[in-house]
């Protein structure tokens, strides 16, 4: 018996099993750790975030999410870490990641996430019927040039954005949560795989850059940086149309356009396309020290500026 008390991230976990462990540390750690559910999936599970607090009042705030997309399965494992860092391991925190309140959303999309995990490894979307059969993509749904370029309407594809922008309930559960924090907000990552890469808004379009680009270009490349004195590894940092693809409707596209956070990311974790979305689980561990090494460097950034 796996004891999901104690996460070794030796393992992917259910997505009960990552719920059990915020509630677990909400009850061990009341100070530091408060757990709500934002809303509901199209199947009714909880979008369960942890809210770890600095104590102070008006601190700014840091939102992190992970597993918007289901496959993708070492982005939920790196929520799950940061978490564990952020609670259990607080007395080993810089002051910067002490003085933020952190609201952490390890799994976006739960019913696709646990249809990846029993059913079909390779499902990507989540699982709100339409005329196909299930899914759309919740990182293409969100307002920001819907329906534009790496999207396609046809309900069986993998990058279907939904039926119009903020149809689906995780969609508009998460909008809803980032509007009641947005005065404080100033950092936004969200965690997918793979490819490597700290990756910077906007992506719906080439040529267009988020206001404060540069800025985030020079703390990105400072977490690239980072990583790469950890363990060798690298994340290439740039902007999402350019290095990667241009995508409409991305929630990074959103969050920079709704809120006046400064410091908004993708980040596309291990690997480079060796084993791509079925990362082995030797491989869980070092792949979420380096996510927690680039949040420790958003982080800072976040409360200096
Ligand atoms: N990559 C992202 C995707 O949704 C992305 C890249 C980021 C697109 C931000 C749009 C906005 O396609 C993966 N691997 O999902
Ligand atoms: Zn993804």
């Amino acid at each position: 018996l796996k004891n999901i008390m104690i996460p070794t991230f030796r393992h992917y976990q259910t997505v009960e099993a990552i719920h059990a462990y915020l509630d677990h540390l909400a009850s061990k750690y009341p100070e530091i750790a408060t757990v709500g559910i934002m809303g509901y999936s199209s199947q009714k599970k909880p979008l369960k975030y942890i809210k770890i607090s600095s104590g102070k009042e008006n601190a700014k705030v840091f939102v992190i999410d992970a597993g918007i997309h289901a496959r993708e399965w070492v982005a939920p494992a790196a929520a799950t870490f940061i978490i564990k860092q952020l609670v259990v391991n607080r007395k080993k925190l810089p002051k910067a990641l002490l003085s933020l309140d952190f609201y952490v959303l390890p799994t976006f999309n739960p019913d696709g996430y646990e249809y990846s995990y029993l059913k079909k490894r390779l499902w990507r979307k989540n699982r709100s019927k339409n005329d196909c059969g299930f899914g759309a993509d919740i990182n293409r749904n969100f307002d920001v040039g819907f329906g534009g370029k790496g999207t396609n309407s046809n309900p069986c594809s993998d990058i279907y954005p939904g039926k119009s922008p903020h149809s689906e309930p995780e969609t508009q559960a998460f909008m809803k949560f980032i509007n009641d924090l947005k005065n404080n907000l100033s950092a936004y990552v969200t965690f997918h795989s793979y490819g490597q890469y700290i990756l910077i808004p906007f992506g719906y379009d080439l040529n267009s850059l988020a206001p404060d680009y540069d800025e985030m270009e020079r703390v990105g490349t400072i977490a690239a940086s980072a990583i790469k004195k950890l363990d060798g590894k690298t994340y290439q940092v740039g902007n999402t149309a350019m290095l990667l693809y241009p995508a409409a409707g991305g929630s990074d596209d959103w969050v920079k356009t709704a809120t006046k956070a400064k410091y908004v990311y993708t980040i596309e974790l291990r690997d480079e396309g060796e084993h791509g979305f079925i990362l082995p689980e030797e491989y869980i561990l070092p792949t979420v020290r380096e996510a927690f090494t680039a949040i420790k460097v958003i982080a800072t950034a976040a409360y200096r500026n």
